[in-house]
């Protein structure tokens, strides 16, 4: 980056890119290159179009996903018993109800739907949902995901694969058309965390391994997760783990952890993705919503990053409570990139407080946001969102550093808000990450 000392605004010309910018500029200049960026979006639960029906997205997925869930059983009578008795359509008319047109929906998940009508200039405060229905019903998937992507700014999604999930796991093996707009990763929970409950699929496999993931299961799992990993190409691997995770300790899972997927990582010279702090489940009846949240022990990832410092981990921390910590131990390993607010972290109140500190504690050497969308359009709310947020507190420090001496360009903004929005991430996915490498 070019150095440029600011002397006195009065000397300052506003013409190129290489300009020194007054203080006065850098909002809307922050706010354009935001705007102007293409983004890298490293997790979602989306799918590229050679994925079917397991790609989610219109007004009734909008609608019943599982953040809305939530907040509905706090807002209707209706128990969850009676909801999942309910066709889908069904639930997104209730939660509509309950939601948008009995309260003002006020929530960050709901004014994302909000924000995806105005979008696509559908009505927002309709009685019922048919004109919205209508607009999704004529959509083509393939031309409605790469508008809804442009309109995102992001031109390249990372996808959750679980080669263990039976549906996922068929259309992989009948041979998944490449699409470079999106990349894989290779899901791991159900090998690190519920290995009783799947030893025995890769038992039927062929690969040689047992209950207590002894013998020589480890070197097996390996052996699957090559075999996958030339399959899926991943840009990673990746888990979500429990607010009890502990490293080293005496489990099946950590077995695995360090004799299969960190070496298997390492091989395929890609990262492994640790999303911490998980309490799964504590309240069943919600279902994909029951999930909660815990302080984890990050001791844990401390150890991970200092015994193994040829892999690299890309962590988000679901407790508010791990953030600093997490800023503290990226700073003692650079093999660790913090990435995203995750999941009951995504709020601009907290995405604010974890994103100054994050710039405070790492300068520009981190990714700091994902979307976790599950349904297509939610990356049009969950991005702008992000863009919103962000771009008051990028300024900000723009504006310190300008007071402190030394003066910004549009260039050098530019510079950085690539690299904390895609480059960093380009760069830990691998080469194969990058787009033009990626046939489709
Ligand atoms: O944010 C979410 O949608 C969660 O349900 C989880 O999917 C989480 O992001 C994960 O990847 O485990
Ligand atoms: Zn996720």
């Amino acid at each position: 980056m070019k150095t440029a000392y600011l002397k006195s605004t009065d000397q300052m010309a506003i013409s190129s890119d290489g300009d020194l910018l007054a203080e006065t500029q850098i909002p809307k200049v922050v706010e354009e290159v935001l705007a102007s960026t293409q983004f890298v979006d490293i997790h979602t639960h989306l799918y590229s179009p050679a994925f079917g029906k397991l790609g989610l997205w219109g007004i009734d997925e909008l609608l019943t996903y599982h953040y809305l869930e939530a907040e509905f059983f706090r807002s209707s009578d209706t128990t969850p018993q009676q909801y999942w008795a309910l066709s889908k359509r069904e639930q997104a008319d209730r939660i509509w109800q309950a939601l948008f047109v009995e309260n003002n929906p006020i929530s960050e998940a709901t004014r994302g739907v909000i924000a995806v009508l105005k979008a696509f200039q559908l009505p927002t405060d309709s009685a019922d949902l048919s004109e919205a229905r209508s607009f999704f019903e004529a959509q083509s998937v393939e031309a409605h995901i790469e508008r809804v992507l442009r309109m995102a700014g992001i031109d390249l999604v990372v996808m959750t694969n679980d080669p263990l999930d039976p549906a996922e796991g068929e259309i992989w093996l009948s041979g998944v058309a490449n699409h470079n707009q999106f990349r894989a990763v290779l899901r791991l929970d159900r090998i690190l965390i519920t290995w009783p409950a799947h030893w025995q699929v890769l038992a039927s496999q062929g690969f040689q391994v047992d209950q207590q993931a002894s013998g020589k299961s480890a070197q097996e799992v390996r052996r699957f997760l090559m075999e996958w990993a030339e399959r899926m190409r991943p840009a990673y691997m990746a888990v979500s783990l429990p607010d009890t995770f502990q490293y080293p300790s005496e489990t099946a899972g950590n077995r695995l952890l360090k004799e299969a997927v960190l070496p298997a990582c390492r091989e395929m010279q890609i990262p492994l993705s640790l999303m911490i702090g998980v309490r799964k489940q504590v309240n069943p009846s919600l279902r994909l919503a029951g999930d909660a949240v815990g302080k984890a022990d990050l001791r844990a990832l401390e150890n991970l990053c200092r015994e193994f410092p040829e892999n690299r981990f890309l962590v988000s921390v679901l407790s508010r409570e791990n953030q600093h910590e997490l800023c503290v131990y990226a700073r003692k390993f650079n093999n660790l990139m913090p990435f995203g607010c995750w999941w009951f972290m995504n709020n601009p109140s907290i995405v604010e407080e974890i994103t100054r500190e994050r710039l405070e504690m790492l300068g520009t050497s981190f990714i700091p946001q994902h979307s976790d969308a599950r349904v297509l359009e939610q990356v049009i709310y969950k991005w702008n969102n992000t863009r919103r947020t962000i771009g008051p507190i990028l300024s900000e420090s723009y504006r310190l550093l300008t007071e402190d001496g030394r003066g910004v360009t549009r260039r050098s903004i530019q510079g950085d808000i690539t690299r904390l929005f895609r480059s960093n991430a380009e760069a830990w996915m691998g080469s194969r990450a990058i787009i033009s490498e990626a046939p489709r």
